[in-house]
């Protein structure tokens, strides 16, 4: 058992108003864990700041008792990042969810970290802008949640991660100093780039209490989804080829069928296709590519490199087909899923997949294996479904060995073990199947540097 921490609270209260230090059981427990509840976290208190100040008064008094912090946002990480393990102290940016400073010259707007994906996404389309960073959990993930890990989601092939999204960023470190990096400037050659190792380090440096978004213009117009199936695995790359030097897709997504039959088992939705197939894939385009995607499809349909395919004909249609693939986390959930967030590059991914399946089936053949994913960028996502008569303890351990087998295969292709879910707690262990000991001895020593009492999220990523 893990030793709690017991807070004292009454100094702590001294600058803040009553609503925003909770210690009801029900809340410790929602903001002591993240989406996958795969870890028991609970806090010893919710703190909720609503400004600078309060985050630098919060910071300071948790150093003068040492008193660990742990950064919560919309709790939809899925590798126990957000996770109070030991009672700490959580800071929830839910009161911290304004946008402001619009610049329609430079379309970059303010925003708290507590501002909802989806809420920036709107705000963006109402001035003609468009916030490109979307991914099934933007109804409720956090702009702050996003930029500590660097969210992905369905349009990195064409916009990046939310590292490109980001020209500023005010930050409170580990020692309650505030600092305002980047400051919107898109050249600046005066020597390290600090901004840039905030985004990504999962609240273990800084808390961010501010970002300058850079939004995009014009927004596309009224995207199409194609939906397509596949026979055969190694086609899926050659396809993405086939249609990325010709128009630019604005996503392109793989699913295994498995994966389909746990959506469809989980909803009334009717598959659009005659036939059921290994692989589909999910692809949006802009509407001005549209004749040019169908020639594509065509060509690729004659040449067998897909099997059939549907176009959505308006935005509710669209809509439906994206369903297919964005519910399959959700339709997951009930199996408790261990969950594996990798990327390889593009070109090694068929091998590399075949080799993984191949791994898993020999090792773990009582085990139902999902696959989905961003597979224009590399990224794919392998949940492991928990067996309904094997018990959850024995389970993760034998998916822990699995971890070990499948990471020596992400060792061996030079790929990551996290593209976009982050590290946490779920991938502490492995970390060093992507990095060298230098890089880890490294990021110990920027912990520090930022850091020094290491208060800040404690134990994830690495321990000290
Ligand atoms: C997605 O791409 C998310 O849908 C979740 O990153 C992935 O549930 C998962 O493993
Ligand atoms: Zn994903």
């Amino acid at each position: 058992m893990s030793k709690r921490t017991v807070l004292n609270l009454k100094e702590l209260k001294f600058h803040l108003t009553p609503d925003q230090v909770v210690t009801d059981s029900d809340l410790l427990t929602l903001y002591g864990q993240d989406w996958l509840k795969q870890w028991n976290g609970k806090a010893g208190a919710v703190v909720f700041p609503k400004s600078t100040e309060d985050v630098v008064h919060i910071v300071n008094w948790a150093k003068s008792h040492k008193i660990s912090l742990i950064p919560s946002g919309g709790r939809t990480g899925l590798s126990g990042g957000a996770t109070a393990l030991k009672g700490e102290l959580v800071v929830s940016f839910d009161k911290m969810n304004h946008l402001s400073d619009f610049n329609p010259v430079e379309q970059t707007v303010l925003v708290e970290p507590g501002v909802v994906t989806q809420t920036l996404q709107e705000f963006a389309l109402e001035r003609d802008c468009f916030f490109p960073v979307s991914f099934a959990a933007e109804g409720s993930s956090q702009i702050g949640g996003n930029i500590a890990t660097n969210a992905g989601g369905v349009h990195v092939i064409r916009y990046g991660t939310m590292r490109q999204s980001v020209l500023g960023l005010e930050v409170v470190t580990g020692e309650g100093k505030v600092l305002n990096l980047g400051r919107g400037l898109i050249k600046n050659a005066t020597g390290y780039n600090l901004m840039n190792l905030f985004i990504g380090s999962e609240g273990t440096l800084g808390f961010i209490t501010k970002a300058l978004i850079k939004l995009l213009s014009p927004p596309p117009k009224d995207p199409l989804v194609f939906l397509f199936s596949v026979e055969n695995k190694s086609h899926i790359p050659k396809l993405y080829q086939h249609f990325k030097t010709q128009i630019a897709p604005m996503a392109f997504e793989m699913f295994t069928d498995k994966a389909l039959n746990h959506v469809m088992e989980s909803s009334d939705a009717v598959f659009p296709l005659e036939n059921r197939s290994p692989f589909y894939i999910l692809m949006e385009i802009e509407e001005s590519d549209k004749e040019k995607a169908f020639d594509l499809f065509e060509k690729a349909l004659n040449d067998n490199l897909l099997q059939d395919g549907t176009l959505s004909q308006n935005q509710t249609q669209a809509r439906e087909l994206w369903k297919f693939r964005e519910n399959i986390t959700e339709s997951l959930s009930e199996h408790q899923p261990y969950k594996n967030d990798i990327c390889v590059r593009t070109s090694v991914m068929v091998e590399f997949l075949d080799e993984v399946e191949e791994c898993l089936k020999k090792q773990y053949p009582e085990f139902e294996v999902i696959w989905f994913g961003h597979i224009g960028d590399g990224n794919l996502h392998i949940n492991i479904l928990k067996p309904k008569n094997l018990e959850k303890d024995s389970f993760l351990k034998q998916c822990e060995k699995a971890s070990a087998i499948l990471f020596s295969l992400v060792k061996k292709y030079q790929g990551t073990i996290s593209a976009e879910h982050g590290i946490g707690l779920l991938k502490k262990p492995y970390l060093n199947y992507t990095r060298s000991e230098e890089e880890i001895e490294l990021m110990k020593k920027i912990k520090r540097v930022f850091d020094p009492d290491g208060i800040l999220n404690p134990g994830k990523i690495f321990d000290l």
